[in-house]
């Protein structure tokens, strides 16, 4: 990479401000540094010397390593007791924050600004341009945003870097080969024309809801992305020109800005870029949206912008302007910045809210996939520790207990105002992702959430706050979110047709339009269930049990014919595999009695590595086809044997070597390094879970004692 010409800030000024679940990184004076001083978790995510010591002896069993991984792990739980952790990996978002910032004529202050450039120049790939992740190779989409994005924060026109990115851009097909999104972002910079887009009617927000076409039944994050690009792109809503803008209408392109035929961009994107490409019936589609946006009578598109800014408040309001997730975040922010101006409470809402997504680490700034992973990551990590018997443990005990603080005080305790209006389902009893306020329950962080409070409620010395009322609620949220093939979708019922899909315009993203059932999810259901059962087993007991049935069938018709299942979030048959064999086995089905089981078992056998491990590539969630990573991964391992643990595979061997793995791979102060990227969304968006390298390898060790015993 180039020389840096920038002087970056000094990490040890930086801290991660933590209440509630908020997590905010601060850039302090000298001064404030002295009196606020670093903490473990501000100085291990900023990859800043922690000063600890090897742990002695060097543990020699599964036990051992669990212990000492948790040692050093239980240092990262922040003040609040949860468990922080960067979520980057998608590089689309960043750039929507600082092209948000600038329309809107913000100021992006001086720390973050140069940590951003950092980030951009240090991801950017060998042949100057970026991919839609971090992992992948060279896009358009990537490239061109990244390239604006850097250039509004003042990197200079003709810094080595940029003339690199450049050069990529235009060998790629330069931005009037942006993939659809980004020609919408261009656009509404002004860089980039309408006219060179596929239309985003917003007038789909009038139509009766009992059209499979109506955008209340698509996938929630394809809605509230399609809800605020409708209302800019039905008002073409654009920056003022700047000297900025007009230098980037000549640097984006191969041929001068003026000269370029718009109308023939619409379904201009590069090769480099496509995932899935349009069918006839969206170019079709498309064809009559051009009609309507000539033909359309404007009082009803007057009509549709209000529509939708009605639907922004809600969602502004049911978020307390935290919103949905990051691509919806800044949109809904410039919204209001078109709307209600610079100076409005709540535009300074919302840019007070990105804040939360902004994640500082020693290579630099960039925007989160949400506003953190706080309520997953705590709750995967108290029923790791739950299982592996450590909790019981006197050193580990605070720990738990906070984390139970934690998860207690994130669970949802109301529904959404005005539900019905915004499309949204009940939330009283929810756990959601990231945090309380954020308000959407998912079903598996509802189920995972709840499983954990059940066990930690179970260890002799917690506090028994949360009441059989509230699990209750937990219960309800879920029996509601059970689809008609018995499987359960991330935040909603699938409520449209799958043929949707035959209308996804987004060419970079795949399986967006309408909510699907999904292993993982109708798994974590499951197991959430039965767990509730155990402990209250009056509460609704015939439902619950038709639920956990109808469940089954559903893990078993997605199991593939190779024995494993397709994960959709993390990378990815071992991931998916570890849940369907959990499901299976929870009920009754092992590898003793099961077909099912057995050949799940042997998929995973048959991929283990020579080392002992397993190693997923995410080219796995792009194919649908196993693709070994060129490494062994130490998460891709613990699901694996945590799977075949699962199904009480009887011949220890297999999942010793896969066990002496994860233990080699830990470093003597109890930690284990960063490998490759774990997570995934919309098939071909890998996204990092760098607190699961934690997690799920104290889950594997400790799990392994329980059914091994402590020999290895
Ligand atoms: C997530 C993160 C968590 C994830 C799990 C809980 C792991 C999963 O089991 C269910 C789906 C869910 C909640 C999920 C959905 C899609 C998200 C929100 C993300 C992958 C994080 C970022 C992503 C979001 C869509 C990013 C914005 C991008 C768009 C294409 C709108």
């Amino acid at each position: 990479m180039a020389p840096l010409t920038l002087n970056y800030t000094d990490l040890t000024r930086w801290r991660l401000q933590v209440k509630d679940g908020r997590q905010v990184w601060q850039y302090l004076t000298e001064e404030q540094a002295k009196q606020w001083p670093q903490t473990a978790v501000d100085k291990y995510w900023l990859d800043l010397d922690m000063d600890t010591s090897p742990i002695t002896p060097p543990p020699a069993t599964p036990l051992a390593a669990a212990r000492a991984g948790l040692k050093f792990y239980k240092q990262l739980q922040c003040s609040d007791g949860h468990f922080a952790g960067a979520y980057g990996g998608p590089q689309f978002l960043t750039p929507g924050y600082v092209i948000t910032m600038y329309i809107s004529g913000e100021v992006i202050d001086e720390a973050r600004r140069v940590e951003m450039i950092r980030y951009l120049l240090g991801t950017a790939k060998e042949d100057g341009g970026w991919g839609i992740h971090v992992e992948g190779r060279s896009t358009v989409f990537g490239t061109a945003l990244n390239y604006v994005t850097c250039r509004i924060l003042g990197v200079e026109r003709d810094h080595p870097a940029m003339i690199k990115a450049r050069g990529t851009l235009h060998r790629l097909g330069s931005a009037t080969a942006i993939p659809a999104w980004g020609k919408f972002w261009l656009s509404v910079l002004g860089v980039y024309s309408y006219e060179g887009m596929n239309p985003v009617p917003p007038e789909l927000w009038l139509l009766p809801y009992a059209l499979p076409i109506h955008p209340g039944k698509w996938w929630i994050h394809t809605r509230m992305v399609y809800l605020p690009m409708g209302f800019i792109y039905g008002q073409r809503l654009v920056c003022r020109e700047t000297n900025l803008i007009r230098e980037l209408r000549e640097e984006l392109y191969t041929q001068p800005y003026e000269s370029i035929k718009w109308s023939k961009m619409c379904n201009n994107v590069a090769e480099s870029d496509i995932y899935y490409p349009h069918t006839r019936l969206l170019d079709g589609l498309n064809g009559i949206c051009w009609l309507y946006e000539k033909l359309g009578p404007s009082r009803l598109r007057k009509w549709a912008i209000e529509e939708c800014w009605l639907q922004l408040q809600m969602e502004d309001e049911n978020t307390k302007f935290g919103n949905l997730a990051s691509v919806n975040h800044p949109l809904n922010m410039l919204c209001t910045f078109f709307r209600l101006g610079q100076d409005s409470e709540e535009f300074k809402k919302h840019k007070e809210h990105c804040l939360d997504y902004l994640w500082m680490s020693e290579s630099g700034m960039h925007f989160n996939g949400t506003d953190g992973s706080q309520v997953w990551d705590t709750s995967f990590l108290s029923q790791a520790v739950c299982e592996a018997g450590l909790a019981e443990e006197p050193e580990f005990q605070t720990t738990m207990q906070r984390a139970l603080d934690f998860l207690d005080s994130q669970q949802i305790r109301t529904d959404p105002i005005n539900r019905k209006r915004c499309y949204r389902d009940a939330t009283k009893g929810a756990w959601p992702f990231s945090r309380r306020d954020q308000g959407y329950t998912v079903s598996d962080c509802t189920a995972e959430g709840m499983k954990s409070v059940l066990y930690l409620q179970d260890l002799e010395y917690t506090t028994k706050n949360v009441g059989q009322e509230r699990f209750r609620d937990a219960v309800d949220v879920l029996l509601r979110m059970q689809n008609t093939d018995g499987g359960f979708a991330s935040y909603e019922l699938t409520r449209g047709p799958k043929i949707l899909e035959w209308i996804n315009p987004a060419e970079v993203f795949g399986d967006i339009m309408v909510e699907y059932s999904y292993p993982e999810c109708t798994t974590a259901v499951m197991l959430g269930l039965l767990a509730f059962q155990k402990r209250d087993p009056a509460y609704r007991s015939a439902e619950i049990q038709s639920a956990l049935n109808r469940g089954l069938g559903y893990i078993k018709k997605s199991q593939k014919e190779d024995g494993s299942w397709f994960g959709s979030w993390a990378i990815c048959f071992t991931y998916g595999t570890w849940f369907g064999l959990e499901a299976l086995s929870h009920m009754g089905e092992t590898y003793k009695n099961s077909e099912r089981a057995q050949r799940a078992c042997h998929f995973l056998l048959d991929h283990q590595m020579a080392d002992g491990g397993w190693g997923e590539a995410y080219k796995s969630c792009e194919t649908n086809v196993y693709h070994h990573h060129e490494k062994s991964q130490v998460v891709n391992t613990a699901w694996a044997c945590m799977g075949l643990m699962a199904a009480g595979y009887p011949d220890p061997t297999p999942i010793k070597r896969g066990i002496r793995l994860i233990m080699s791979r830990q470093k003597p102060d109890g930690r284990w390094e960063q490998e490759g990227i774990e997570g995934v969304f919309n098939r071909n968006a890998m996204i990092a879970y760098p607190n699961y390298k934690f997690i799920f390898s104290i889950w594997a060790l400790g799990r392994f004692t329980k059914i091994w015993g402590n020999e290895i």
